[in-house]
């Protein structure tokens, strides 16, 4: 059974050049790339991704960090890939994260951490939504 799964290549990552890295890491892992697209992401999309995190203090914060330059938004597939990738990306902070993932190989803060991955099949379904409606 294949999943899907939502991944962004942070501001963050775009700015330091290390795309290229994260994408070959998912390709590596066996997930299929099913779509792929360098944007920079308007408020209201930035918000409605994280809307769960809309009363959180940092909230202002990691809108203003997601919408402050482009970003690379790609929907990978293969079995269990929600999970597949949030193993490949690590712990959120990235000092915790354990070398050898992507946050724990690339970041120092958890603002700054490199990648998103959806966390649930419904959080799938919503981002994948957000981000590629056509799909
Ligand atoms: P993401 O949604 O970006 O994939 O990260 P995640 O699931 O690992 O973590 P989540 O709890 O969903 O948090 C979303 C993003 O908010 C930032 N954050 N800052 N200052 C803080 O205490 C704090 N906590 C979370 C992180 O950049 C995290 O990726
Ligand atoms: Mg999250």
């Amino acid at each position: 059974m294949s999943e899907r799964t939502l991944i962004l290549v942070k501001p963050d990552g775009v700015r330091r050049g290390i795309v290229g890295e994260v994408v070959s890491r998912i390709e590596r892992k066996g997930l299929k790339l099913v779509a792929l697209e360098l944007k920079h992401l308007p408020r209201e999309t930035a918000e409605a991704h994280y809307a769960e995190h809309s009363a959180r203090p940092f909230f202002g914060e990691l809108v203003e960090f997601i919408t402050g330059g482009p970003l690379v938004a790609l929907v990978a597939e293969g079995p269990r890939a929600i999970e597949a990738f949030r193993a490949l990306a690590g712990a959120t902070d990235p000092v915790a994260a354990a070398p050898g993932t992507i946050r724990g190989d690339f970041a120092l803060e958890i603002g700054e951490n490199i990648v998103h991955g959806s966390d649930s099949p419904d959080s799938a379904e919503r981002e994948i939504k957000l981000f590629f409606p056509e799909l």
